[in-house]
């Protein structure tokens, strides 16, 4: 028919270390992408507002102490809460900009080099996820993101830590590809807003020309 068929929203997450710029370069895209009369959703993870996250959050301050497992587990179920809304969403023709999502919650947790929590330990629970069309991976060494007003005060912001953090996110960009865009984060702001949005882009052509939501796997 003449009818143009609705489209679905777009899944586009970003990732990278601690200090990469992920928090600035989702809130320039969530405006751009808003800004081209598209609606958005913007969510982090974790998010540290529900009951699962406030256990979160309490861990990474140093303020309560759990297993590795458990708050392996406590993160993966934070995105689980709200997977089903993520789903609605891109139904809805709406786009989901994350601030971190299943690729750090394996890679944090693996990095512990705790025996037997592997990557493929701690990718378990992610399947069946709502899949990102795209993850823009914000790349920038450990010396350069140590830099950028020094790590905070929280667990997992240590040098030896984010340096494993690289070095598994590297395997996952490789094992990944089609997945995801790397980014030189070194750049100015200006310069990776631009890559962002060339990556974005193309993935949204891909979607409008009729590309599936797919399951974490
Ligand atoms: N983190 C984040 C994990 O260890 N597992 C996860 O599943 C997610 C989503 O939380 N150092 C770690 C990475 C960060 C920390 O995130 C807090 P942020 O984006 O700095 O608030
Ligand atoms: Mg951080």
């Amino acid at each position: 028919s003449d009818v143009p068929q609705s489209v679905r929203g777009t899944l586009i997450v970003v990732e990278g270390l601690d200090k990469a710029g992920k928090s600035t370069q989702c809130a320039r895209l969530v405006e751009n992408l808003q800004k081209r009369g598209r609606k958005v959703h913007h969510l982090r993870f974790p998010d540290r507002t529900t009951p699962i996250g406030k256990m979160i959050n309490s861990y990474l301050k140093g303020e309560s102490q759990l297993d590795d497992h458990a708050i392996h587990l406590l993160f993966s179920a934070n995105r689980w809460e709200v997977a089903s809304n993520v789903r609605s969403a891109i139904n809805a023709g709406i786009d989901v900009v994350i601030d971190r999502y299943y690729y750090s919650g394996v890679v944090y947790s693996a990095a512990k080099d705790i025996p037997n929590l592997t990557v493929e330990w701690a990718s378990w629970p992610e399947i069946g996820l709502p899949r990102c069309d795209i993850c823009l991976f914000l790349s920038i060494s450990t010396e350069e993101a140590g830099k950028r007003g020094g790590y905070g005060s929280e667990k997992y912001e240590l040098r030896e830590m984010q340096d494993r953090v690289r070095t598994l996110f590297g395997e996952l960009v490789n094992n990944n590809q089609e997945d995801f865009v790397v980014i030189d984060a070194g750049k100015t702001a200006e310069e990776v807003e631009n890559c962002i949005l060339e990556g974005v882009s193309a993935c949204l052509q891909r979607v409008s020309d009729g590309a599936t939501l797919r399951e974490v796997t």
